[in-house]
């Protein structure tokens, strides 16, 4: 599971990235190279079950993120560019609302309304060539041979480029599970989700709901696969610096509950269409990442192939409810603890211990 951080020149791309992974700058910055972090989820839950069965490991759900070049019209165009941001699984798009004279920006003024179409739009114009070009193939081939799948695909991009003319990214349309299988193959940059983080001013940082409104992109949040949050790139930088117990006070002055990179990683899980169970033991607890809507079946192939090639039953709790109950003896002895079959539909947050035969 990747991120790819992205945004226009000097926003912050490279200050969040170093925040999210606690890794150390990096000198020079060629569009072909790109930095990767990977960074545990932090998750309150696993560490209260961690505390029950004081366990050797705890493993939390992880998140790769990629400090990715400033975008342009003319980097959309560069094939190695492209590639690059085609990989990512979701895009992490940094715009810049902190006034500093210091730090130019690149259009002149600050703009966070205007800098989200103009990406937004840079990335559908580039999708749209993608369209055109298979369209123009597919055109040739089905003049040559007559084949039902191919027709099928052109009745997909034409739904596409009638919606990237219309200038709506991607992935606000409405697809089939059929037709987000087609489009997958072709990586289009507009369909990926994303999470719009305005990196915003110090002073905006004790009220993050008023610096959106401000910034005018409330109108952005309720779009489908799309979120939007504000940090301060600046404070959080001062955060990691901390120990723990200066850093707690140092939120509660600003009136916060969590530190951004908390709530950043969070939206991150969340955005990519994740969610997670549980296994816990005296050995590890571990958080295990399955797409939403997995089944028993598939939490357990996600643990182990053999476990789901020998599943029995699933046995699960809702996380709560083991900590209520204290152990998965007493759960079970209290009926809260359910057996399963394959079929089950998982819930976030759930323990599932896989019974399995050989
Ligand atoms: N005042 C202020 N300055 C910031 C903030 N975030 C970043 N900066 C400054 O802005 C400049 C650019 O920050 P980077 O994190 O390197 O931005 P970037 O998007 O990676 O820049 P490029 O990779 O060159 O496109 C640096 O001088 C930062 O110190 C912020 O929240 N407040
Ligand atoms: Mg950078």
């Amino acid at each position: 599971m990747a991120c790819g951080i992205i945004g226009l020149p000097q926003t912050g791309k490279t200050s969040l990235f170093q925040i999210l992974t606690g890794k150390a700058p990096a000198e020079s910055h060629g569009h072909a190279e790109q930095h990767t972090g990977t960074v545990s989820v932090p998750d309150d839950r696993l560490d209260r079950l961690s505390k029950l069965f004081s366990p050797e490991k705890t493993i939390y759900a992880r998140v790769e993120y990629a400090d990715v070049a400033a975008i342009s019209k003319d980097t959309l165009k560069e094939a190695g560019y492209l590639a690059s941001l085609r990989n990512m699984d979701a895009l992490l798009y940094v715009v810049r609302v902190f006034k500093d004279e210091a730090v130019p920006h690149i259009k002149g003024s600050i703009d966070p309304k205007r800098d989200i179409a103009d990406v937004e739009f840079d990335m559908m114009v580039a999708d749209l060539g993608i369209v055109e070009n298979r369209l123009e193939r597919l055109e040739k081939d089905r003049k040559k041979i007559k084949n039902p799948e191919l027709e099928r695909e052109q009745v997909l991009l034409e739904k596409a480029k009638q919606w990237l003319e219309s200038e709506k990214p991607l992935r606000q349309a409405s697809w089939t599970d059929e037709e987000k299988k087609r489009l997958r193959g072709f990586t289009f940059l507009s369909a990926k989700p994303m999470l719009i983080v305005l990196n915003v001013g110090e002073e905006e940082v004790s009220n993050l709901d008023a610096a959106l409104v401000q910034a005018g992109v409330q109108d952005v949040t309720p779009r489908p696969q799309t979120l939007t949050t504000a940090v301060s790139a600046k404070i959080e930088a001062e955060l990691a610096m901390m120990p723990e117990a200066d850093a707690a006070d140092f939120l509660k002055s600003y009136g916060l509950r969590e530190s951004g990179r908390t709530r950043l990683l969070r939206a991150t899980h969340e955005l990519l269409g994740f969610m997670v169970f549980f296994t816990v033991g005296e050995e590890e607890c571990r958080a295990w990442t399955v797409p939403q809507g997995a089944t028993a079946v598939q939490a357990a192939a996600a643990i182990h192939s053999d476990l789901a090639k020998h599943f029995i039953r699933a046995e699960v709790v809702p996380w709560d409810q083991l900590l209520d109950a204290g152990s998965l003896a007493a759960a079970r002895q209290k009926g809260v603890l359910r057996l399963e079959g394959k079929d089950y539909v998982v819930r976030d947050g759930e323990i599932v211990h896989i019974r399995h035969s050989g």
